[in-house]
């Protein structure tokens, strides 16, 4: 990790610290865009040998059932653990239920505004070097407490064609309706334009790699009519750590998020030369005995450590870098929590890892990666629902309105749109 002053850098210096890891989009475009328009075009049977290409299987079929959950083997320590998590992502999820909301503007005229549920979703769960079950749980409980009638899981499949039982436990879990044994930007096309076997959906969910994330933001764009939940890059944490933060705690969730891949971005702020050293010593040694060593080092490599004069130095820099996971290692996290502007999900005080989000406090893992946390919200219960208005105008409501509009038509020079009212207004004069 490289280690910077904070009041020692100039506004160039401090941009190029924010900058991430660019997802290196004009390389890999034209092959995405090939994978696309092929599935596109030959629907199955495309699917099928580019999953063969790449995940070294056929799947046939591509679409399988969804098993019940009591007939999935996983040990019982591990389908109570599940269990916990959903019941946890369940909870939270379900308090965020939209209530109705009516609003009669004027006499005679009311206003309504009503959550449907997007009919056909599709939930990506990345296969890779790490199975993550914890996604299929963050996708499907919202999904499911929503009422998406369709909700599809997509997920390349092992070698044998097998799916791991940790993923079919979640998604019997979450009444998945299909599983599409399939990754990859060819998943993302079928699931976008759908094919013979594969349902086309209307919004698709979930984290991926480059090429995921490229066909993701590609088929939004096109002639597909299907939205995304957000732009994803790699996973990122920054730490916010005071003088009564714990070394040893902060070097493990750094190294928590480092382990998710090379390109995984961490950064450690805090006010004392003497704790980021001591961090830094103490996430080397931990990192010795990790399995996934070498990928939280590469990461660790790109990664950077800023000392700041203040708390308040620290959240103006926190708020710039904007990251998907912040965590305030400090006793007094409370105080923090004002100051805090752009982050995906944030973990108060020293005990609340990162992990207990990323898998069951309740919250949701699916987050604005790459600086859109100044813009974007993570998944939640709402990204499942459109919100479609409402208005019933009463014969009073429109001799009431009616004038209002007739001479805003006649303003926009829209004669048919002031008949629409002045027609109305001679049958109740
Ligand atoms: N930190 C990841 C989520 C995850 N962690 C899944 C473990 N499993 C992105 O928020
Ligand atoms: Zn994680």
């Amino acid at each position: 990790m490289k280690v910077f002053t904070y009041k020692n850098l100039n506004a160039e210096e401090i941009k190029a610290l924010c900058k991430r890891t660019a997802v290196d989009f004009d390389r890999i475009e034209p092959t995405v865009r090939e994978i696309i328009q092929a599935v596109k075009t030959q629907g199955d049977v495309a699917l099928q040998s580019y999953t063969q290409k790449f995940d070294g299987f056929l799947p046939d079929p591509l679409v399988i059932p969804v098993p019940a959950a009591e007939d999935v083997p996983l040990s019982e320590d591990k389908k109570a653990a599940f269990d916990r998590a959903f019941a946890n992502i369940y909870a939270f999820h379900m308090a965020q239920k939209p209530g109705d909301l009516v609003v009669e503007t004027m006499p005679g005229v009311v206003c309504r505004r009503e959550a449907r549920a997007v009919e056909a979703v599709g939930l990506y769960v990345p296969g890779g070097t790490a199975v993550l079950p914890s996604t299929v749980l963050m996708l499907g409980v919202p999904a499911m407490i929503a009422g998406c009638p369709t909700r599809i899981m997509a997920t390349p499949p092992q070698q044998d064609g097998a799916i791991a039982p940790e993923i079919l436990y979640c998604a019997a879990l979450t009444g998945i309706t299909h599983i599409l044994k399939a990754g990859g930007a060819q998943a993302v096309a079928a699931l976008a334009y759908g094919t013979e076997s594969v349902p086309k959906v209307h919004k698709i969910f979930g984290p991926g790699n480059q090429y995921v994330t490229c066909a993701k933001m590609l088929v939004s764009q096109s002639d597909a009519v299907v939205a995304i939940d957000m732009p994803a890059g790699p996973s990122e944490v920054l730490v916010i750590a005071d003088e009564t933060a714990n070394p040893e705690f902060v070097a493990a969730d750094l190294l928590s998020q480092a382990e998710h891949g090379a390109d995984s971005q961490v950064v450690l702020v805090a006010q004392s030369a003497g704790f980021i050293e001591e961090t830094l010593t103490e996430t080397e040694r931990q990192l010795q005995s990790l399995p996934r060593m070498e990928a939280a080092r590469k990461a660790l490599a790109n990664s950077s450590a800023v000392l700041v004069e203040d708390r308040a130095q620290a959240l103006v820099f926190s708020n710039l870098w904007a990251p998907e996971h912040l965590i305030i290692a400090s006793e007094n996290a409370a105080e923090y929590v004002p100051g805090i502007i752009n982050a995906g999900s944030v973990f108060l005080g020293n005990w609340t890892p990162e992990s207990a989000g990323d898998y069951a406090s309740g919250t949701n893992h699916t987050l604005p990666t790459s600086g859109y946390a100044a813009m974007y919200s993570g998944v939640s219960l709402d990204s499942f629902y459109k919100m479609v208005t409402f208005q019933e105008l009463t014969p009073d409501g429109l001799r009431e309105l009616g004038p209002t509009v007739e001479v805003m038509a006649q303003a926009e020079g829209l004669e048919a749109h002031r008949q629409a009212v002045s027609r109305r207004l001679r049958h109740l004069s």
